[in-house]
Parts: C-alpha cells; sequence; structure tokens
C-alpha cells in the first residue's frame, strides 16, 4: 500500500493564478495538484489533494487525515494566523506536517508574521512560490522512506 499524503489548502487558494500574481505568481491551484500528483507518482506516494474556503471543512479533513494519510502539507492560509481550532485539529495527529506558503509572510503585514500551525508543524516552507508544495513532498518523502 502507498503512503497517502494530504494536501489541504485554505480560503481563497482557489484564487491562485488568477488574482495578485505578484504576490502568488501565475500558477493555479490545478498546476499545482498536477505537479503534486506527478511528484508524487515518483516517490510511490499517493495524493489527496483539496482546498476549501470553510475553516470546519478543513478540521473535518485533518481528522480524517489522522485515519488515513501517513502526511500532510497543509496551506491554511488566512486561517493559519486566526484559527487555535486548526492547530487543535493538527495536534491529534501524529504523522508528519509540513505548513506551507506560496508567500514570504514574515516579509508583509505584520499580522501575517504569526502563524497558528506553525506550533505543530515539523517544518515550515514560505516564499517558494509553488514550488513549496514540491519541497515539502520531498521531504516527506525522506521522512517516511523505510516506514
Ligand atoms: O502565501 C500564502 O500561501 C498564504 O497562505 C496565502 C493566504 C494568506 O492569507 C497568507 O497570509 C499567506 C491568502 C490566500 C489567498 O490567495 C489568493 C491567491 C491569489 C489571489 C488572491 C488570493
Amino acid at each position: 500500500m502507498p503512503n497517502v499524503v494530504y494536501i489541504l489548502n485554505g480560503p481563497n487558494l482557489n484564487l491562485l493564478g488568477k488574482r495578485e500574481p505578484e504576490i502568488y505568481g501565475h500558477h493555479t491551484l490545478d498546476d499545482v495538484r498536477d505537479l503534486c500528483v506527478a511528484m508524487a507518482d515518483d516517490h510511490g506516494l499517493q495524493i489527496v489533494f483539496r482546498q476549501t474556503n470553510a475553516e470546519h471543512e478543513l478540521i473535518d479533513w485533518i481528522q480524517e487525515a489522522r485515519e488515513e494519510a501517513q502526511a500532510i502539507i497543509i496551506n491554511p492560509a488566512a486561517y493559519s494566523h486566526t484559527s487555535v481550532a486548526i492547530l487543535d485539529a493538527l495536534n491529534t495527529c501524529t504523522c508528519p506536517v509540513i505548513e506551507v506558503h506560496v508567500s514570504n509572510i514574515h516579509a508583509r503585514e505584520s499580522f501575517r508574521h504569526h502563524s497558528y500551525v506553525s506550533h505543530r508543524a515539523d517544518a515550515v516552507i514560505a516564499g517558494c512560490g509553488v514550488e513549496g508544495y514540491l519541497l515539502a513532498l520531498k521531504r516527506i518523502s525522506t521522512l517516511l522512506q523505510g516506514t
């Protein structure tokens, strides 16, 4: 059975590549999914790739991943900076968790500098554009090797 990696995306990331390209670049979220699936195939991983604008849905998916996944990659978007509930959900998971941000949140407004999710994340990748998702997958592949 292949290792399963949940890649979860929060609010407004459905607009990736369609607005504010100077901040978020030109790749759409569909492009990101395709790139992740291709890389996962190369590493023998299975991907579950989702986006939602609803906090409760992200929490439900984290709870699902707790049962189904060997690793979680999450871009919680604006909920990174506000949601103790998402942190609580991630804290129930024992698998590796990597937080990804397309932009460098530390070079932006001060309210983006703190992420609740970072308290749980095993690694945080910010400012690498959509390549951050692939770097996270590479790291997950390394962490899961031999499991
Ligand atoms: O840099 C990231 O990946 C963020 O998680 C993106 C969030 C933002 O609230 C975080 O501070 C950093 C925003 C996602 C909105 O995505 C859009 C994409 C294109 C156009 C408009 C919004």
